[in-house]
């Protein structure tokens, strides 16, 4: 069984985070790691506290798990600071797997998921990433990507890693942008009027890096994340007061993953 590894934070409801990443390398039949970067008190109706852990207690998390398994592929979340971005990006620099960043700023019920002054060192570990997961809110922050110009979608292929601006509203349609070298695409879905959204990002990432660690080409990983996200959606279990958490193992039975 091959083993794959998240890096973000932990979500107290169980529907994002580190726990929606677990879920989903269960999901895609994958043996999932985790290590720990902060801790959220949080429902479905948004985050309370958050507790960060030591950045040297996250370096001894990545040894202890790097001496122990062969990963596979990496999928990076929530960070929040600047200390746990330097921490990871210092460990990932040199290893040669699919690593998978979704850079997190805030969550679907607008809690603030990443210190104002960690933005810029954010983007230090895009260098490393396969491809970068960005909402549409990221996609303008971080790359200043305006949806109607030309010349910010081309200034976005001259990377050195493919993004994928994803769950961007167009009528009835959710589209996701993918943006690489000399390539730019669109896919589309239905779009879900739901309530249900809580953890569908992170979920999204974990099952391209749960594709990619099943040695799928990119593009392919980025179709069936979204086919899986979307029966994730359709079948939520309806749970909580705000935004509801997503049916992960349904979502594999429906799509046959196992
Ligand atoms: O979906 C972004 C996200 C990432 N990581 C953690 C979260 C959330 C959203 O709630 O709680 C820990």
């Amino acid at each position: 069984m091959k083993v794959v590894l998240t890096i973000a934070g932990s979500d107290s409801s169980g529907g994002a985070g580190i726990q929606a990443d677990l879920k989903t390398f269960e999901a895609f039949n994958l043996f999932g790691c985790s290590v720990l970067t902060v801790l959220t008190a949080q429902n479905t109706t948004g985050v309370t506290s958050i507790s960060e852990v030591n950045p040297q207690f996250v370096k001894e998390q990545l040894e202890a798990v790097f001496k122990d398994f062969e990963v596979s592929a990496i999928k990076i979340g929530m960070l929040f600071s600047n200390e746990i971005i330097d921490t990871v990006r210092e460990f990932i620099k040199d290893l040669d797997i699919p690593i998978v960043v979704d850079p997190v700023f805030i969550s679907k019920a607008g809690s603030k998921l990443l210190s104002d002054d960690a933005v810029e060192n954010m983007k230090t570990l895009f260098p490393y990433a396969t491809v970068i997961t960005p909402n549409l809110y990221e996609a303008k922050e971080l790359f200043d990507y305006k949806e109607d110009d030309e010349e910010s979608k081309k200034s976005l292929q001259d990377k050195s890693f493919s993004i994928i601006i994803k769950n961007q509203k167009r009528d009835d349609k959710s589209i996701d942008t993918f943006i690489t070298k000399n390539v730019f695409k669109e896919f589309e879905t239905k779009y879900l009027q739901t309530e249900n959204t809580h953890g569908t990002g992170c979920s999204f990432s974990s099952a391209i890096t749960a594709m990619l660690a099943h040695e799928r080409d990119l593009e392919d990983a980025i179709v069936i994340a979204n086919k899986f996200v979307y029966e994730a959606i359709k079948n939520a279990p309806n749970l909580g007061h705000g935004k509801g958490p997503i049916a992960h193992r349904t979502a594999s039975n429906i799509l046959g993953i196992n």
